[in-house]
């Protein structure tokens, strides 16, 4: 803890004050997404003490906090029932107006977070553990003092769908590992956790009237190694996790290229009748669904049927990329059978944004993951865009030519790089309108551990999230990176194994 002092005596000198003085409170500074508004009270600080209770007129939006405060402090941290006059207050009362906004009011007597729903009062918390004490995201019991930098914070995000997403098709990764995902970008505002649930080298969901889907399709991986699959219980189980931390999960099911794990599985599935072998390599776009075969339909009305069926979010993702290996034709004629049957059972499609070349629903959504800023197609579709173009917010991109793990066809992606452009306009063409968010893929070719899963992921992610979050008027790399230098030591408590990038001062 000393240790801790010193360093924190020396970033933020108290103009020479003795050393017995208490830790500085983080600064409303170190916020990332940069929020709307952020105004310190100079000389405000309000202590966690033992006798600090959480009352929530959201039940379970305190859960986490409460949590997360008796590890680390190892005080009782109370859920108590009525508003405390010195704790922490959660109230669907007085926030701005929007459906994820929120206000924080941090005072020498009390903490409160003002949300119109469970989602704004979740995103002030969010906030709100970035001003406590790194410590404070500990496994263990920390000594204090818990201290909280006094002042006000109005805020509210700029896009609706903020999300990450996590290819646990090419590498399996359990349920622990994708829990433990959600943790690290809910702290960041993301609300949306896109699941590649299938591919050519791995099916990984089970599907109750094709079974061999996941014992088979899921029996390998990338490199030849063990699988794995998902239960509908393991499904349900992150999907409940996800809730809890105010991510949506959108499963996707890539088709109808991308299938040899499907293909493989079923002989029946195969235009010709002989099922290909599993596949282990890294290769895309030989595979295809046989779209002239009505069977194909049957399929894919009883996979998304099942899938829809324990997905509680608006979205379901039909992947549509890559599929060069079926004619444009009976591409076109693919997707929309397969838009109908996702309408049909209840849910909005995503596809990646080569759907557009097909004919998208009024309500389907592209998600653009192209290389450059051009693209009539997409721009003139008049559909809703995700943008996740490759060279920006592609996290399997190498940082530079020297990082080990990742991929390198869309060019490296430093942090800088990452930060450095705008969704609303980065689409030339794109009515800004037509955003709906962003997302930053995570393909798992050449990653195999949670630690490569972090390694990629930070320090770019919370990037995109600002993107995602933040007023582009408040986009400026120089206050990022401080920003962004700020949060190692929170990722060192959590055990997040980032990138130390070199053009960010870590503290
Ligand atoms: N493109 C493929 C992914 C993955 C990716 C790796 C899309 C939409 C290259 N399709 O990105 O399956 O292989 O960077």
């Amino acid at each position: 803890m000393k240790a801790i002092l010193a360093l924190l005596l020396a970033l933020y000198p108290l103009g020479g004050v003795a050393e017995a003085a208490a830790a500085a409170p983080l600064p409303f500074s170190s916020i990332v997404p940069v929020p709307v508004t952020a105004t310190p009270a100079a000389g405000v600080t309000y202590e966690i003490t033992a006798a600090t209770t959480i009352y929530s007129e959201a039940p379970g939006a305190g859960d986490q906090l409460a949590q997360l405060l008796r590890r680390s402090t190892g005080y009782p941290v109370a859920i108590v029932t009525s508003p405390p006059a010195s704790g922490i207050s959660l109230l669907l009362s007085g926030a701005p107006a929007g459906a994820e906004a929120y206000q924080l009011d941090v005072t020498a007597s009390s903490i409160v977070v003002r949300g119109n729903s469970a989602a704004g009062l979740f995103n002030g918390v969010q906030t709100l553990r970035q001003l406590l004490p790194y410590a404070a995201d500990s496994q263990t019991v920390q000594p204090g003092p818990w201290l909280v930098a006094g002042g006000r914070v109005v805020d509210q995000p700029r896009y609706a769908y903020r999300g990450a997403m996590l290819d646990v098709a090419r590498h399996f990764f359990s349920v622990d590992t994708v829990r433990a995902y959600i943790d690290q970008i809910a702290l960041y505002k993301i609300n949306y956790l896109h699941l590649h649930l299938s591919d050519d080298q791995g099916w990984r969901i089970v599907v109750d009237s094709w079974p061999r889907l996941a014992t088979y399709g899921g029996s390998t991986a990338v490199g030849g190694g063990p699988g794995g699959y998902y239960t509908k219980a393991d499904y349900q189980a992150i999907v409940a996790h996800a809730a809890a931390r105010n991510v949506t999960i959108v499963p996707e099911i890539d088709m109808p290229g991308h299938t040899n794990a499907a293909l493989a599985s079923y002989a029946e599935l195969n235009c010709n009748g002989v099922a290909p072998p599993l596949y282990t390599g890294t290769d895309v776009g030989f595979s295809s669904l046989c779209t002239a075969k009505e069977l194909t339909y049957t399929f894919v009305d009883q996979v998304i049927g099942e899938l829809a069926a324990i997905t509680p979010g608006p979205y379901l993702h039909i992947g549509g990329d890559e599929a060069a290996s079926t004619l444009p034709a009976d591409y076109a004629t693919f997707v929309n059978r397969a838009q109908q049957i996702v309408a049909a059972h209840g849910k909005t499609v995503v596809g990646w944004h080569d759907v557009v070349n097909a004919t998208p629903l009024p309500s389907t959504v592209a998600q653009y993951w192209g290389t450059t800023q051009r693209n009539t197609a997409v721009a003139n579709a008049g559909r809703k865009v995700i943008m996740s173009p490759a060279s920006k917010a592609y996290l399997d991109m190498k940082y530079n030519r020297r990082t080990p793990l990742g991929q390198t066809w869309a060019g490296t992606i430093e942090v800088k790089d990452a930060y450095g452009w705008d969704p609303g306009a980065y689409l030339t063409g794109l009515p800004s309108g037509q955003v709906l968010g962003v997302e930053a893929p995570l393909w798992t070719e050449t990653l195999r551990t949670a630690n490569d899963l972090e390694y990629m992921a930070f320090p770019r992610l919370p990037a995109i999230a600002e993107l995602g979050w933040s007023p582009y008027a408040t986009h400026n790399w120089t206050a990022f990176r401080g920003r962004l230098g700020a949060q190692s030591p929170r990722w060192r408590v959590m055990g997040v194994d980032f990138y130390p990038s070199t053009q960010v001062t870590w503290l």
